[in-house]
């Protein structure tokens, strides 16, 4: 039977990023993809000015409501990038909802890179993710966003395995069995993802080339393709390295064109081959 994912969080309408990326990625492996947008921006908040802002709050109840009457399943939800505070309540209680029907619960807490917070949010709302991610099975922060959830300070580059593997513990405390941190780099000119499976209490690590400059909405990449590899029963660690592979060489392919990398990165052109190793044997 076909599977569903739902995934929450905003649409902004340029620069590639949230669902514009999420929903042909997760498409792409076969996967029926539902949405439910927090927000409309006419473009994403880093490095575009005067963008518009529709808040979706004051919809979601009213489609969880028609989505309850229909008696929606769905393997996973997925969510990322959240409008405010209030939004965070809301997801709390679809997590309960869905979680009480079997769904795995996925959070990205898309809000802070680079040891700085996204310029909507602040604080109360970094704590507010750490609560969501404190109901979920798996989190893919990145390291800023684990340090703001943990109440650690930011540690820049300064960091060994030994800090890792304690945030990844520390992170599963808060309640995921599953831990994935990204933007893990070790090595000058190497970069990846540290992974945790509280039921073994294994790590696993996978590394790829950095490749020069800010890329933006390769967070969404990153976790939208880790979604789309779980649920189709891609063992963590293996899922860890299809992602890195899909969203380095999307990099690539902008670093190699040349393009205005707050557009986003060139993901499309993998899409064809993504299907391929994603798909599911029927
Ligand atoms: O890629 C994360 C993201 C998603 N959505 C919006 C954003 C950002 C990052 O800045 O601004 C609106």
């Amino acid at each position: 039977m076909q599977k569903r994912v739902i995934t929450i969080q905003d649409i902004s309408c340029i620069g590639r990023c949230s669902l514009t990326v999420a929903l042909p990625i997760i498409s792409a492996a076969g996967i029926e993809t539902s949405i439910l947008p927090t927000a409309i921006l006419s473009t994403h908040t880093g490095g575009f000015e005067n963008y518009t802002f529709r808040d979706l709050t004051d919809d979601i109840n009213p489609i969880i409501d028609h989505w309850q009457s229909l008696d929606i399943q769905a393997e996973a939800v997925y969510t990322g990038y959240l409008g405010s505070d209030r939004q965070q309540k809301l997801i709390a209680d679809i997590f309960q909802a869905f979680k009480a029907k079997g769904s795995l619960i996925i959070v990205d807490p898309a809000m802070a890179d680079n040891g700085l917070l996204y310029p909507a949010f602040d604080n109360d709302f970094a704590l507010g993710m750490r609560d969501l991610c404190a109901m979920a099975d798996l989190v893919v922060p990145n390291l800023t966003e684990a340090a703001l959830m943990l109440e650690w300070e930011y540690p820049g580059e300064s960091y060994d395995q030994t800090y890792i593997e304690d945030c990844l513990r520390a992170l599963s405390g808060l309640g995921p069995a599953q831990v994935v941190l990204t933007g893990v780099s070790f090595e000058h000119g190497r970069i990846g993802a540290a992974a945790y499976l509280r039921e073994t209490d294994s790590t696993a690590y996978y590394f790829t080339e950095l490749i020069d400059g800010y890329y933006h909405g390769t967070g969404d990449i990153y976790s939208s393709t880790l979604t789309a590899a779980i649920v189709n029963g891609k063992p963590l660690a293996q899922a860890i390295k299809i992602a890195c592979d899909f969203t380095v060489a999307s990099i690539k392919r902008t670093h190699t064109a040349g393009t205005d990398p707050k557009y986003g990165v060139d993901f499309e052109s993998g899409l064809g081959e993504l299907a391929g190793t994603l798909r599911v044997a029927v």
